[in-house]
């Protein structure tokens, strides 16, 4: 049993969510020697890492970069597995940096936030529980995570189907086993695309509902530690950075590999080919992608320069996916259900183990829903307007209201009574993606506005929490009891995050990034496009400047 913190209400610092985010803050704020309480939901550490348990879920950032940096020592002592860490590890670290730094006394577990209200007299958030039990905080920050609030869509007869119901984003704890089981799943996303494989190994029949193909490209996962029978050699190889280091060569340089990763786009170090996809021979062009299919992960995203920013570059790699996909896949018909028409990277890439080859599995169906809809759903599957499938469990792989959605399960008031639903009827609004006009003394970590999603999250939350801490520091030195965004950086940060995502291949098509994968949820390109250095740049300039685009007062 955990003893937690001595009972009180009011606190320095009031942080949401205890992911790796909240994590992250809550070491800040005790070192900062701050009054500090964290609220999570869920009865442990971990955030995404928590609820995502489905079959399969592991990360498509290698280990070896997805985690902390700011401790050198925790960087040395944990030893990652494998090249790309399940969830079930990913967790164990969680709950290892948990117990290491002793943050559990300070986090409220199963307490559910529904409401943060900003009080302008006594200039103090008021946070509420849903038993109406009230907190109080000079700072608050909402570490609610971009892919915490689960959506499952609405379709006809859903309340009627009398088998077991599972959303791949909400899994529950204990093993599911699917062995002698019919199985139907809806939605071929990422989280799909990790658990058909496993789940095909087990039931006796998985029918896929396929809306939209995806990209995927193989991970080529592998062990990092080697049996040393098996290969005779006592070295553990790590990541797929330029040379395939070994973990102890990285160990040794790691902050090289943590600059390196910091000066590309997405925070993450891997091999970016500098060159035009359009101006090289096409004999090179294939070598090129070749090898990076056959090195496995997101990295294939880099062969080219332009892959992100040009369609006709962006075609000649989605074009060789498609040719793996019919290589791939036996059926000429199953192939070119899978195949997608649309731009390579516009809706995530996913990574997989397996994913075209479980379709040749004789105990797997992919149904294509967009030309046989589903009509409803029943007590015992799902009727589609040709056909009648039949199934024991149905799982819901449809996805997450991404970057708002848990934030405005909360209920949100700033100054006036503003409530941040009505602020953000039209789209999320942020200056940074760190701060929100009319809500003083509140910051966002890898909100709206910021690259986030586009981005290794844990370097992207680290330097959200130095920067709010730095943030901190500067208003204590100053004798400042308020920070807020003004209407104006707000409004020019928006205008610029819509212009530069404009050109680029990720409004290409709808997705989770434009919110348009939920009915009704305004469409509106969500995260910043223009990738961490440029983010980190402009973070930079605002801090040094004094904190220019806020407005300061006591
Ligand atoms: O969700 P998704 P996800 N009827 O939104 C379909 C991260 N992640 O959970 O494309 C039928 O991508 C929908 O179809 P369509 C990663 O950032 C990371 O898979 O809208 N189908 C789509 O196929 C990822 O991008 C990792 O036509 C419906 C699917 O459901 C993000 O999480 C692993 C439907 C939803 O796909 C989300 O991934 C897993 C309907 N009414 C996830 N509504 C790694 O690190 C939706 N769909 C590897």
């Amino acid at each position: 049993m955990l003893l937690m913190e001595k009972e009180k209400n009011f606190f320095d610092l009031i942080i949401i969510g205890a992911g790796f985010a909240g994590m992250y803050a809550l070491y800040k704020a005790k070192q900062h020697n701050l009054s500090v309480r964290v609220f999570e939901k869920a009865s442990g550490v971990g955030g995404t890492w928590y609820w995502n348990r489905y079959p399969g879920a592991r990360c498509d950032v290698e280990s070896m970069q997805y985690s902390y940096q700011f401790s050198k020592k925790l960087e040395q002592e944990w030893e990652w597995k494998e090249q790309y860490a399940t969830q079930a590890e990913i967790l164990k670290y969680a709950e290892h940096v948990a117990e290491r730094y002793n943050l559990k006394p300070s986090i409220k577990f199963n307490e559910t936030i529904i409401s943060a209200h900003f009080d302008e007299k006594s200039k103090i958030w008021k946070i509420n529980n849903r038993k109406g039990k009230e907190y109080t905080s000079k700072f608050c920050i909402m570490a609610t995570g971009c892919l915490s609030s689960t959506y499952t869509p609405f379709l006809k007869g859903a309340s009627s189907f009398e088998g077991e119901i599972y959303h791949t984003g909400n899994w529950p704890h204990q093993t599911i086993d699917f062995t002698g089981k019919t199985v139907g799943i809806i939605g071929t996303g990422s989280s799909a695309i990790q658990s058909i494989p496993v789940i095909a190994e087990q039931a006796e029949h998985l029918y896929v509902f396929q809306r939209t193909p995806h990209y995927t490209v193989p991970a080529r996962n592998r062990f990092l530690i080697y049996d040393k029978k098996q290969n005779g050699s006592k070295k553990r190889r790590a990541e797929g950075f330029d040379t395939d280091l070994t973990v102890e060569e990285i160990k040794t340089d790691y902050d090289n590999l943590r600059k390196k990763a910091k000066k590309m786009y997405a925070a993450m170090a891997f091999n970016l080919n500098k060159k035009s996809a359009l101006e090289v021979p096409e004999l090179e062009r294939k070598k090129e992608y070749e090898n990076r299919w056959n090195k496995g992960g997101v990295p294939f995203i880099g062969a080219f320069i332009d892959l992100n920013l040009n369609r006709e570059a962006n075609e000649t790699a989605a074009e060789f996916v498609r040719n793996k996909i019919r290589q791939t896949v036996k059926d000429p018909l199953v192939a070119e259900k899978l195949v997608p028409n649309y731009t390579i990277g516009c809706k995530r890439l996913a990574v997989d183990t397996n994913y075209y080859e479980t379709y040749n599995k004789a105990n797997v169906t992919l149904v294509d829903i967009k030309n046989d809809p589903i009509e409803k759903i029943f007590s015992r599957g799902i009727i589609t307007k040709k056909e009648k499938y039949l199934f024991d469990s149905l799982i819901y792989a449809t996805g997450f209201d991404a970057m708002t959605g848990a934030l405005l399960k909360i209920d949100i008031k700033g100054t006036q009574g503003i409530k941040l639903a009505k602020k953000w009827s039209k789209g999320p609004r942020s200056f940074l993606g760190l701060a929100i006009k009319g809500f003083p003394n509140l910051f966002t970590i890898t909100g709206p506005g910021s690259p986030s999603v586009f981005t290794n999250m844990i370097t992207s939350i680290e330097q959200h929490v130095d920067w709010i801490f730095d943030c901190l520091d500067y208003l204590k030195a100053h004798n400042i009891e308020i920070i807020e965004a003004t209407e104006k950086s707000e409004n020019d940060w928006v205008k610029h995050n819509q212009e530069i995502a404009k050109p680029h291949i990720r409004s290409s098509c709808s997705s989770w990034y434009m919110g348009s994968n939920i009915e009704g949820k305004p469409e509106i390109f969500m995260p910043y496009v223009g990738g961490f250095p440029a983010y980190v740049k402009k973070c930079e300039e605002i801090s040094k400047s004094g904190y220019k685009g806020f407005l300061l007062s006591n």
